[in-house]
This record gives C-alpha cells, structure tokens and sequence, in this order.
C-alpha cells in the first residue's frame, strides 16, 4: 500500500533535517517506518542500537504526531522490510545535486528489485545544511551541537549518555 512509507537512513546521529523529513513525511502517510539502516559506505560513529534509541527519544520529544514506528535493519536489503511491513514508498531527503546523483541509482534498483517507488522531499531551507557528518565533526572537535540535533542528541553527545 502507498499508505505506509519508510523514511530510511544511518541516523549517526538524529538531525533536525532528519526530524523535518519525518515530521512532512508523518503527514502526508498513514503509517511512517523510520528505519535505522546500516550503511557499509560509510564508518558509524554510534552503534545501531544507540542510534534507535536516540531517535525513539528525539521523535516522542518532538511535535511529530501520527502512527511514527521505528526500528532497525541491518541484514538483507532495504526494501524486504518495506515489502515485509506493506510500504510502497520510500522517503528520502533531497538537499543538493549530490543527494540526487546518490539516490538515483539506489532508486531505480529499488523500484524494479521490489515495485517500491521513492518520494523525494525537499529540505526545509532552516536545516538544509545539517548533516550527521557535520554533527559528528563538530562533536569530536568539542563544538556545541545543540543547534543542529534534537535536544536528546544533544544531551547524548554531552555527556556521552542518554537520560532515559
Ligand atoms: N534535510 C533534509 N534531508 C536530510 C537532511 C537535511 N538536513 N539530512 C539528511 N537528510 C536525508 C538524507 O538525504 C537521507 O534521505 C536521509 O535523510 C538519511 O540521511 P543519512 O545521512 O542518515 O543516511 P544515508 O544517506 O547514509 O542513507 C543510508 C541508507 C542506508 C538509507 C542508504 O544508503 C540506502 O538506501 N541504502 C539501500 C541499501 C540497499 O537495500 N541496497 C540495495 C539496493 S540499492
């Protein structure tokens, strides 16, 4: 059905573009799965079950409202899960060229691996520049990232501990 969507992405860590994407998607879809998908190109910062949880956090402590569902896949392809839960879609964030050249391709794949179209949805201009590479940066270098993650993530990269 094309009333479930899955909103996938590393999430190392939640961002508040991250958080704008689910909160349009969570409007314009019955059911979001917003998955934590472990991305062999790049090298993680936080473990996937951490990342799970700091968006459990960040999303119940948001504005974000509607059937929100979030989990983790790390064996197998993407779209098993978005056939397994019924999804025909999936949701990804468009912020520059770059992202467009990079889903192209992964869209295609997906669409004739699994009849699962892609949805792309532009960036709020507020968050358009934030990205987990830019957070995980400014955190090693001791920089405050309050202004670019969700207060959960922010207390998590304080203090190294989440407060639930
Ligand atoms: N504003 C708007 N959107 C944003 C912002 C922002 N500031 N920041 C990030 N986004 C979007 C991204 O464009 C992306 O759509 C999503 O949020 C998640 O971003 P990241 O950086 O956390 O995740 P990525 O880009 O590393 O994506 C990882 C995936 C695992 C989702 C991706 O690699 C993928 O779809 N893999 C498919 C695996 C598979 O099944 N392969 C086989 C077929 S190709």
């Amino acid at each position: 059905s094309n009333r479930i969507a899955v909103v996938p992405g590393s999430f190392d860590p939640p961002t508040l573009g991250h958080l704008d994407v689910i909160r349009r998607a969570a409007g314009l879809y019955d059911q979001l799965h917003v998955l934590v998908v472990h991305n062999p190109g790049k090298e993680a910062m936080l473990p996937i079950a951490q990342r799970l949880n700091l968006l459990e956090q960040s999303i119940s402590e948001s504005d974000i409202e509607g059937d929100v569902v979030v989990a983790a896949w790390s064996v197998g392809l993407l779209v098993d899960y978005a056939t397994d839960v019924g999804a025909g879609v999936l949701v990804k964030g468009i912020r520059s060229q770059v992202d467009v050249a990079y889903e192209t391709p992964m869209a295609i794949v997906n669409r004739h691996l699994a009849h699962v179209e892609t949805v792309f949805l532009l960036p709020d201009p507020a968050h358009a520049l934030v990205s987990s590479s830019l957070v995980r940066q400014v955190a090693s270098l001791g920089g405050d990232v309050s202004p670019f993650v969700p207060p959960a993530v922010a207390r998590f990269l304080d203090t190294g501990a989440t407060t639930d």
